[in-house]
């Protein structure tokens, strides 16, 4: 990709519409909501100031996340490959990778859509759900338009329920998802993989092979090591980018070409190092840090951490599938036969700690570590209003916090604005008491 200055694929530059249409989507819908997105973008993102050289590619990804990057997936369809659609990291990337496919997030994080979501959807389903549910219904999103199989997951009620809905607009393949940890649920998640595997091998026409299985490990390794070091990097005093920032190559994550990815990733590390021996940072030193912990936050969702960020603090880590939760582990790279591959496919993904598990006590202890690791001087507490699992699990986590002293505000939103004000009193509220 070459550097551009544009916001938002709407203004200026190539003229997209024609792909939009083959793909079916509803340009005058659609226009309207990259005018949101690139409005949104300027004022959240280009308004910081002394942000890190390395973000321009990301604004620039942005910038063509439906112009470019399309352009590039219908490319990569045209030789062969397949594009797959996920709504959840539990969805084993690897073996999409294998056969040369190309893996994209399909989790919404704009209000637009919503109304023709609430059709099929009870208007108490989370925001989220109902993003990707209108993104489709509406004509907005050219990635499920242009997966080639799109990837549901028994995880939430809600989402599980959706994508029988969503089955009779797009074809929806579902992964069983267990609920509990114990050797009977490795055993069915196994199993969900093999039949993923087998799945993923009919879709191409391609084996699933060691070679290139260990491929397609080693791809998502690399682009999960590339997120750690971006973590790690942020645990400075002052820390060298802000919370929107890595929030954004987070999100990214989910859809740019991965091995560009990584590398523009570490690319950006480097700068990071240099300010960190300069003692370059986006905040004052004693800016109360925080951690945001919850459930994930998809694009264009940056409407917390521009509060928290705005009102005089900086977010240092999120507690989040777009964030740490979905780059912290790896996948071992040692295994020499598809079973050990497989194994240390399942012992991975059952590692993920989302609070649809019963119980989930890891996420308790990973969510103190964190907050010692990052010196946090309070935790912001994000559900996405109706999301039932994250909303419920707050109290175990504000009662685990509590003994150790440290100071959760909880925040229940959607994807509106009309609660900025409010969120915003609340917010600086908690950062007296946290600044105490
Ligand atoms: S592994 S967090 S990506 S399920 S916000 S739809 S939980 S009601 S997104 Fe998630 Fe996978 Fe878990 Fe991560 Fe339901 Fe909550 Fe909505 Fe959610």
């Amino acid at each position: 990709m070459e550097k551009s200055d544009r916001v938002g694929s709407a203004s200026g530059g190539k003229d997209y519409r024609p792909m939009w249409k083959e793909l079916g989507l509803n340009l005058e819908a659609h226009d309207q909501l990259l005018n949101v997105l690139g409005q949104a973008y300027k004022d959240i993102y280009m308004k910081q100031e002394n942000r890190p050289k390395g973000m321009q590619y990301l604004d620039f990804v942005i910038s063509e996340a439906h112009g470019l990057r399309i352009e590039e997936l219908m490319e990569t369809k045209k030789k062969g490959n397949k594009v797959v659609g996920t709504f959840c990291v539990y969805v084993p990337e690897e073996l999409i990778l294998a056969v040369g496919g190309t893996c994209v997030g399909l989790c919404a994080g704009a209000e637009i859509g919503i109304d023709e979501a609430e059709k099929v959807l009870p208007r108490n389903t989370c925001a989220l759900i109902k993003s990707f549910m209108g993104f489709k219904l509406a004509g907005l999103c050219p990635y499920i338009q242009a997966s080639d199989l799109v990837v549901g997951e028994t995880t939430c009620d809600g989402k599980k329920k959706a994508y029988e809905i969503l089955n009779d607009y797009k074809e929806t393949y579902v992964m069983e998802i267990p609920q509990m940890k114990t050797e009977r649920d490795r055993t069915l998640w196994r199993g969900e993989i093999v039949q993923f595997k087998e799945k993923v091998e009919q879709l191409t026409g391609r084996n699933i092979t060691v070679e290139n299985l260990r491929q397609g490990i080693k791809i998502a390794n690399d682009k999960r090591l590339a997120l750690q070091r971006l973590s790690r990097l942020r645990k400075a005093t002052p820390p060298p980018i802000s919370g929107l920032d890595a929030l954004l190559v987070n999100q990214i994550a989910f859809y740019d070409d991965p091995l560009r990815f990584t590398k523009s990733v570490n690319d950006l590390c480097d700068e990071l190092e240099d300010r960190i021996k300069k003692g370059i940072g986006v905040t004052k030193n004693g800016t109360p840090r925080i951690l945001v912990s919850g459930s994930p936050m998809a694009v264009p969702n940056w409407k917390v951490p521009y509060i928290i960020e705005t009102s005089g603090a900086i977010v240092v880590a999120e507690e989040s599938c777009v964030g740490e939760r979905s780059t912290r582990d790896l996948v071992k790279e040692d295994g020499n036969t598809l079973d050990e591959m497989i194994d240390a496919i399942t012992d991975r993904y059952m590692k993920i700690d989302c609070a649809c598990f019963t119980p989930n006590l890891e996420r308790i202890d990973h969510i103190l570590e964190l907050a010692k690791e990052f010196k946090v001087d309070g935790v912001v507490h994000y559900s996405i209003q109706f999301c039932t699992p994250y909303t419920v699990e707050a109290h175990k986590v504000e009662k685990a916090l509590q003994q150790k002293g440290i100071p959760m505000l909880k925040i229940e939103t959607d994807y509106g604005m009309e609660d900025m004000g409010q969120l915003k009193t609340r917010i600086e509220a908690f950062l007296e008491i946290v600044k105490k």
